[in-house]
């Protein structure tokens, strides 16, 4: 438990109150204060006898100077006193917790005025992390958010631009922020990953993220990327603009308007409690339910439904898009969430499907989009043909792959789609669609999927990499996620990056050696917990994943794009590789593996750095479901970490908020 910290704004706000009123009333200078009166009163009664018996000019004299002392006294003790106390007060102020707000909708339209032509600019930002109750659908929840607004703010930029972000942390627990999808060619230690590409940001320190985004563009995110960190608040979109003329050659259907749509499970319950329960003995992998879901962080729940919650409906309603009937409107749908998927459709729309995760694609007609946590997809809706004003936007978050019957759950959260602009007197009337929904987790079938600008995958990979991932129940009834053998859990103050780069400069075995293999487990790291693959130059790898479990897996690989090479159910075919397209396969950075299912995919390990390959449910990758990928050694042999990454590690309180060591519930029979 000791690594566990909860913070608890109740206790806070209480601890803030009773600071004030020992600095305004209590302590030291209360004592002192009544001294320096007591010490006037005895003078003055001492004065006032001695006067009336025998009244001398000495004695006039005598008195008059005393009066002037204790007046003196008092005026030097009064005004001491203003100014303690307006300094206390103010002290009080800079302290005190900012109303947290919900993002309002216009921040996440992108800029009609947008200009694609600039020069290559530098875009700072600066974020002050810390913790709010909010209720975004109308529960009350402790959040970790930035700025003290939720969702996070919208980074939009053209390719080649740089990012800089300043992160100061004013929360109770660690941070780190991951840029889902960034490539960080030659800044892998701004990748953002707790115990793999740096140690946390601790409570009151700051860091400041700084990296070009270049040989890519699209729609992508950002995340805090310590323990379940995220689903508590502290996500956010990212989206990269082609340059010229590019953007509307690679969408190949017009659109007027573009914007971002956030879709996210929602639990109100914070989450590294929620964490405790899932990972405790005797829990066989059942990840908790969310009891809500989110559209752009809003919901509308009836409060009457939820008595034994802090509810208020007060401002809350369903997140409202006014679209334009001229013209077609862009959305750029990104999960945000820890762990469910969503099936998401607009009443009586058919759209085309353009972008999967930065990669744009040729327009597929769907009216069901399915989108599993991470993944983006772009759609270009044109205004239906029988217009009425109002249309609902469904996101349902498919319950099959729920673990347990959650009393509190609504699964279903809608957004208003609006053509014209009267008041929202009545509510849209359209129409579902008639066929079923969507029962299985897994991916959308992607194989129809064809990018605009097309790559043949190399037709053969140089390494392959298998990976069986499995729950199994351990010592102590404890039910971990494992790739193969292993199962991860993150060395916050020793990350993979820190310690590779460390040792290559002591010269150390076995770091040293490995250098000289062109691919291979570097045993350097204990795999029981830190399965790492390691090459030198460049090779190009396979990794097929064989999913053991009866839930569904959105593997994320960090710095690279993949190509999806094919997926499937049971085990894949003796003559799978004889099947293979390698023409133009779709290229993504989180691709699933369904239940008792498999799938294959290749990348060109070019770009140098420790990058992990995990399962993007939040549960699950807590749980274990990670491994890392240490590609082209050779070139982080030649890396000097920047002072400011390496200082990160010496900071006190960088353990807080981790997930929960096992051994803290070894002993234990209950
Ligand atoms: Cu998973």
């Amino acid at each position: 438990m000791a690594r566990h910290e909860v913070f608890q704004l109740s206790e806070r706000k209480d601890a803030e109150h009773d600071e004030e009123r020992e600095g305004l009333l209590g302590g030291v200078e209360d004592s002192e204060l009544n001294s320096e009166v007591s010490d006037v009163e005895e003078l003055g009664t001492k004065s006032e006898s001695e006067g009336r018996s025998s009244e001398s000019t000495a004695q006039r004299v005598k008195k008059h100077w005393l009066r002037i002392l204790v007046v003196a006294i008092l005026a030097a003790w009064t005004v001491g006193f203003l100014i303690h106390s307006l300094l206390s007060r103010s002290h009080g102020a800079s302290n005190e917790v900012v109303e947290a707000q919900l993002r309002p909708e216009e921040d996440y339209i992108l800029d009609s005025n947008w200009n694609f032509e600039a020069e290559p600019v530098t875009r700072e930002y600066d974020w002050t992390i810390s913790e709010h109750e909010l209720n975004p659908d109308g529960v009350y929840k402790p959040m970790t958010l930035i700025n003290g607004m939720f969702p996070g703010p919208l980074i939009e930029c053209n390719e080649g631009d740089e990012l800089v972000v300043h992160v100061h942390n004013k929360a109770s627990n660690a941070t780190s922020v991951h840029w889902h999808g960034m490539f960080q060619n030659g800044t892998n230690w701004m990748d953002g990953t707790v115990g793999i590409s740096q140690c946390p940001i601790a409570p009151g320190q700051s860091f400041t993220y700084r990296f070009n985004i270049t040989g890519q563009t699209g729609t992508y995110w950002y995340h805090s990327h310590m323990s379940m960190q995220a689903s508590d608040g502290l996500v956010g979109p990212i989206v990269v603009h082609a340059k010229g003329g590019e953007e509307q050659r690679l969408q190949k259907v017009p659109y007027g308007q573009d914007r971002v749509v956030l879709v996210s499970d929602h639990y109100y319950d914070l989450a590294s409690n929620l964490l405790m329960e899932y990972l405790k003995p005797g829990n066989e992998n059942e990840e908790p339910v969310p009891q809500s879901a989110l559209i752009n962080g809003r919901g509308a729940r009836n409060c009457t439904d939820l008595p034994n919650r802090n509810c208020s409906s007060v401002d809350r309603s369903n997140t409202l898009f006014d679209l334009s009937t001229e013209h077609n409107t862009r959305l750029r749908f990104i999960n945000v969430g820890a762990f469910a998927e969503f099936q998401i459709q607009i009443d009586e729309h058919e759209f085309f499907l353009t972008e999967v995760d930065g990669t744009d694609v040729h327009p597929q007609s769907i009216h069901r989009l399915n989108i599993n946590p991470a993944q983006r997809y772009s759609i270009v809706v044109p205004p239906p043909k029988d217009q009425q004003d109002l249309y609902w936007m469904r996101a349902r978050m498919i319950t099959h792959c729920f673990a347990y019957e959650e009393p509190e759950l609504k699964e279903e959260v809608r957004a208003i789609i609006r053509y014209q602009t009267p008041s929202l007197a009545v509510s849209p009337q359209s129409k579902d669609w008639p066929e079923i929904i969507e029962l299985e987790c897994r991916d959308l079938n992607v194989s129809a999927l064809k990018p605009v600008d097309a790559i043949a995958a190399p037709e053969k990979a140089d390494d392959q990499v298998y990976l069986r991932s499995s729950f199994q129940i351990k010592d102590w009834r404890l039910s971990r996620g494992f790739l193969n053998d292993s199962s991860y859990r993150a060395n916050m103050s020793h990350p993979t990056l820190n310690t590779l780069v460390d040792a290559y400069e002591r010269k150390q075995e076995p770091h040293m050696y490995y250098l000289s293999y062109p691919f291979g487990i570097n045993t350097g790291f204990d795999a029981k917990h830190t399965l790492v693959y390691q090459t030198t130059g460049i090779r190009t790898i396979d990794i097929l994943i064989q999913n053991f479990d009866d839930g569904n897996h959105p593997f994320h690989l960090h710095g690279y794009k993949f190509f999806v090479l094919a997926s499937g159910h049971g085990y894949p075919a003796d003559d799978l590789y004889d099947t293979l397209d390698f023409a133009n396969p779709l290229r993504r950075d989180t691709a699933s593996v369904e239940a008792f299912g498999w799938t294959l995919i290749r990348f060109v390990a070019d770009n140098a750095g420790v990058w992990p390959f995990h399962c993007h449910l939040a549960w699950h990758n807590e749980a274990g479901l990670l491994m890392q990928f240490v590609t082209r050694a050779d070139e982080i042999a030649k890396w000097t970490l920047p002072e400011d990454v390496k200082g990160l590690c010496a900071a006190q309180g960088i353990e807080k908020g981790a997930g929960p060591e096992d051994d803290i519930w070894f002993g234990s029979f209950d």
